[in-house]
């Protein structure tokens, strides 16, 4: 297959041209449908603050032999012959991630956050155990409680919340509730929230009402592998965390614990607990992920999605929007409209911003009046725009190019001449290929 067949913006590594020469010949209703997602990706300004762009090697790791394995078990206990590299792969992967949080164990199996967080609280909780976690609509997790997910249904949940003037954690307020509710386990660790955690604090409510702490890393895991934000670890019992948003590899899972006896328990209500055959592929791909985390480079690169959402939250703020908490201390803000247009909705913001090229999602902001599916505010990250090498004073442009949009309430004009700018710039700033 050559470029012409994907747009002229659009530049793909070997590997991906001979996929979808493959494809072409064998399937072109797919082939067609994966050549304009990669013009998609290619052409447009990702901002959504839990995706990000893998590498190659990561991508093509994913597409690999792994895939054609039964492996249920662990490596050396396996329930399957043929598992020699498979085994070889999963403990490289377990000591890179072990390496990369500096703890002593890493189960490397969770197919997702989601499912991660299932096997922990089954290691950690007895059906109907008290779980204090920060619900959903304050920045938490679906797995932390929502009544309709599994959390909601086989556990107990008590709610804390943030500050209602500062919409930051408050540590007191949250050893209180502790106090009242008498948790098996408290989490910490959200989806929505800019500011630093400190996992010290909590491990001290924790002690203090003998409960377990959990910390749900998923989207700072990155910046806690480089030291962009603090660790969980000595403070966290167990530590859950996707691998593919800023720790940029593959869709999945991981659990980490520096407690042995916790270990034995993750690693059995992983596997036989919570899920069966493992995905060695993507076991593989995220022991590339891992590997690329641990250079240089990946610290680099994380000093600098903090810096770009800096500058992108300050830029929000000079064009009249409210950033809820007052900033961002990681890779995420989250941006109340209302002070900008009171009549402005994140769903609308959201539809017009997608036909100019900037893919966004609309997120309820502390005390929302409006539903989940409509929102006063949107939620911004810079991993994805910093993996393809965009600097401050992009993210600044970028805020304007948002700025155009809202102003103009998505008149279709000017979001057609905003696509073409983002169009540009996204030639200057091409995927890593
Ligand atoms: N759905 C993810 C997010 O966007 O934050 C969390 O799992």
């Amino acid at each position: 297959m050559t470029s012409h067949m994907t747009s002229p913006d659009v530049s793909l590594d070997s590997m991906s041209r001979q996929l979808l020469e493959l494809l072409e010949a064998q399937d072109p209703d797919v082939a067609r449908i994966l050549r304009d997602e990669a013009d998609r990706q290619a052409t447009t300004l990702e901002l959504i603050a839990s995706e990000n762009h893998v590498s190659p090697a990561v991508m093509h790791a994913m597409g690999s032999w792994m895939t054609n394995k039964y492996a249920e078990g662990y490596p050396g206990k396996r329930y399957y012959g043929g598992c020699v590299f498979h085994d070889e792969v999963e403990d490289l992967a377990r000591e890179r991630a072990r390496k990369l949080f500096g703890c002593g164990f890493a189960n490397v199996q969770p197919h997702s956050g989601a499912s991660a967080n299932i096997a922990a609280f089954m290691a950690m909780l007895a059906p109907g155990g008290t779980i204090l976690s920060l619900p959903i609509k304050s920045g938490g997790h679906l797995s932390h409680g929502l009544k309709p997910n599994f959390s909601g249904t086989f556990y107990n949940i008590v709610d804390y919340d943030l500050d209602a003037e500062t919409e930051q954690l408050d540590y007191d307020a949250i050893a209180a509730t502790a106090r009242e509710c008498n948790p098996d386990l408290i989490i910490c660790g959200y989806s929505a929230y800019s500011r630093t955690i400190d996992f010290a604090a909590f491990r001290a409510i924790a002690d203090e009402v003998d409960a377990i702490l959990l910390a749900d890393i998923a989207h700072i895991a990155g910046l806690v592998a480089s030291g962009v934000h603090p660790s969980p670890f000595p403070h966290a019992h167990v530590v859950t965390t996707t691998t593919h948003k800023t720790l940029r590899g593959p869709r999945g899972g991981l659990i980490l614990s520096d407690d042995e006896a916790i270990a034995k328990k993750v690693d059995r209500k992983v596997f036989p607990g919570s899920q069966g055959g493992p995905l060695m592929h993507i076991i593989a791909a995220k022991a590339v992920a891992f590997g690329e985390a641990l250079t240089p480079a990946f610290k680099t690169y994380c000093r600098q999605i903090v810096a770009n959402a800096g500058a992108l939250a300050d830029a929000l703020t000079g064009h009249g929007y409210r950033l809820c908490s007052g900033g961002t201390d990681n890779h995420l803000m989250l941006v109340d409209l209302r002070p900008r247009d009171a009549d402005l909705t994140g769903a609308d913001a959201e539809a017009w911003l997608e036909t100019a090229g900037i893919v966004v999602n609309k997120n309820g902001i502390p005390n929302d009046p409006r539903k989940p599916m409509v929102t006063s505010g949107l939620r911004l990250g810079t991993p994805a725009l910093t993996t393809r090498g965009l600097k401050e004073d992009d993210l600044r442009a970028v805020a304007g190019l948002i700025d155009r949009v809202l102003d103009a309430s998505g008149d279709p004009g000017v979001c057609a001449a905003v696509r073409e700018d983002v169009r540009a710039m996204c030639r200057r700033f091409p995927l890593p290929h």
